[in-house]
Formats: C-alpha cells, sequence, structure tokens
C-alpha cells in the first residue's frame, strides 16, 4: 500500500494535483432502449447542473453513415447492432475531452442516414452527459464512466412513443417503424441492452415519463463529487495516481 500522507500534506502538492485533475471531466453514462426517455433524463440533469459546465454527448451522433448500397437497402439495414456506431470515434471523443481537448462531433441526419458535412464542436467541461441504447453495451466506452444509469421504462410505453417520434421528427410512417421494431429494435433491444442493465449505478424508473427524485439524487451525487475532484480521483483506485501528482 502507498503511503500518501506526505504527498496530500504538502499545500503545493495538493494544490497541483487538484489544478492538473480538475480538468479531467467527470463522464455518466445514460443508456436504455430506445424511446425510454434517455434524452430527458439528460437534459433533466443538465438542468440541475447550471452552475456546472457540462456538455452533452449523443451516441446517435456517432452512427455510421451508409454507404449506397446500405441506404439502397435501407429497410434491411440494421442500426441497432453495436457495428452500427463508430465506436472507434466516439471513444477518441470521450480521451479528448478527458484530456482537456474540443472535439468536433459529427452531425448524424437520421432522414438520411448520413453525415451532414458540418461537425458540432464540443468544448471541455467539468462534467459530460453521454446518451445512447448501447453506452452500457459498449465495454470500452463503460469503463470511462464515473456513474452509469439505465433509464427503465416499459416496452409497450417505448413503442407507443417511438412510433410518434420516428413519424414526427424522424420522417418515418407508422408501418415502417413498427415491422422496423420487430424485426431489428427489439431483437437488439433484447441481445445487448437489457443485459447492460447489470452495469447500472443507478436504474432510474421512468414509466410516468418523470422521477424528480432520482433526477436530484444523481445531480447531488456529481455535485458533490466535483467538489472533491481529489476524493473522487485517488481514492476509490490507489494505482492509477496520475504521475504529475507530486508537483
Ligand atoms: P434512440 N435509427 C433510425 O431510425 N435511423 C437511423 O438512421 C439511425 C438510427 C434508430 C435506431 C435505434 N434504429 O433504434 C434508434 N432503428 O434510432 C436509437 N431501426 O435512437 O436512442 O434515440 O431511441
Ligand atoms: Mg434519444
Amino acid at each position: 500500500e502507498r503511503d500518501l500522507s506526505g504527498i496530500m500534506d504538502s499545500p503545493l502538492g495538493r494544490r497541483g494535483a487538484r489544478r492538473s485533475l480538475r480538468s479531467e471531466p467527470f463522464f455518466i453514462g445514460v443508456a436504455g432502449g430506445t424511446a425510454s426517455g434517455k434524452t430527458t433524463v439528460c437534459d433533466l440533469i443538465i438542468q440541475r447542473l447550471q452552475e456546472q459546465s457540462v456538455v452533452m454527448l449523443a451516441q446517435d451522433s456517432f452512427y455510421k453513415p451508409l454507404t449506397p448500397e446500405e441506404r439502397a437497402n435501407v429497410k434491411t439495414y440494421n442500426f441497432d447492432k453495436p457495428e452500427a456506431f463508430d465506436c472507434q470515434a466516439l471513444m477518441e471523443c470521450m480521451l479528448e475531452l478527458k484530456a482537456g481537448r474540443p472535439y468536433d462531433v459529427p452531425i448524424y441526419d437520421f432522414a438520411t442516414h448520413s453525415r451532414s458535412c458540418e461537425t458540432r464542436r464540443v468544448m471541455p467541461a467539468d462534467v459530460v452527459v453521454l446518451e445512447g441504447i448501447l453506452v452500457l453495451h459498449m465495454e470500452e466506452i463503460r469503463e470511462m464512466l464515473n456513474m452509469k444509469v439505465y433509464v427503465d421504462t416499459d416496452d409497450d410505453v417505448r413503442l407507443a412513443r417511438r412510433i410518434q417520434r420516428d413519424v414526427a421528427v424522424r420522417g418515418r410512417d407508422v408501418a415502417g417503424v413498427i415491422e422496423q421494431y420487430t424485426k431489428f429494435v427489439k431483437p437488439a433491444f433484447d441481445q445487448y441492452v437489457a443485459p447492460s442493465r447489470k452495469f447500472a449505478d443507478v436504474i432510474i424508473p421512468w414509466a410516468r415519463g418523470d422521477n424528480v427524485v432520482a433526477i436530484d439524487l444523481i445531480t447531488e451525487h456529481i455535485r458533490m463529487k466535483l467538489q472533491q475532484p481529489d476524493l473522487r480521483r485517488i481514492y476509490p483506485n490507489l494505482e492509477v495516481i496520475p504521475s504529475n501528482f507530486q508537483i
């Protein structure tokens, strides 16, 4: 076991450590099935963390753009498998933000299944909120998260919302949405999303569409962790003391 008392008692060491550690954001991942309320949960968390610098990342932004062949056969394309996402780019984005550098996030168009030529610049922040169906399934991503949340909403509620949203916002027709749901969305949910629930630190029941207590608990936890940057990063795992700790 390492003796940290000398380092911790040195005011210079402590200040230096805090300064260098401060630049590492607190990552919170929010997973759950399609149309479970992930985006709403993230919006509410962000609203309540107004005094902090917070950025939002959606796994959806990292959908791989479809090739012309895939686009021609879009009805047979599975958007719910892990391979549909550019996991490499998402990982790169997280690492850049972790290092305190900005990242230009792709803009994905659900109507054309392609990336816009423009990007959205995400600046480094104290808190990074990452939302997406598979953020707890993907191991590399999961391991970077300081807090893992799963939004738990009944399947029938989710299907109803999914139909409404895809028709209203994503330019689909009802029959098409249901067909895609049955063929791809539900099987992938059963195979990847639902089993990732066991990785969550917090499971939020979201059937009614609100859960103020859960949002309060999450934001209070984050606020507390941000006040103790050294505790958050050093005590949980003494092996990962940054090399620049002893400044
Ligand atoms: P959320 N999706 C599309 O419908 N079209 C695309 O071009 C890309 C993705 C859907 C995808 C998945 N599945 O279920 C959903 N299909 O977006 C994930 N079919 O988005 O997490 O907001 O529900
Ligand atoms: Mg969403």
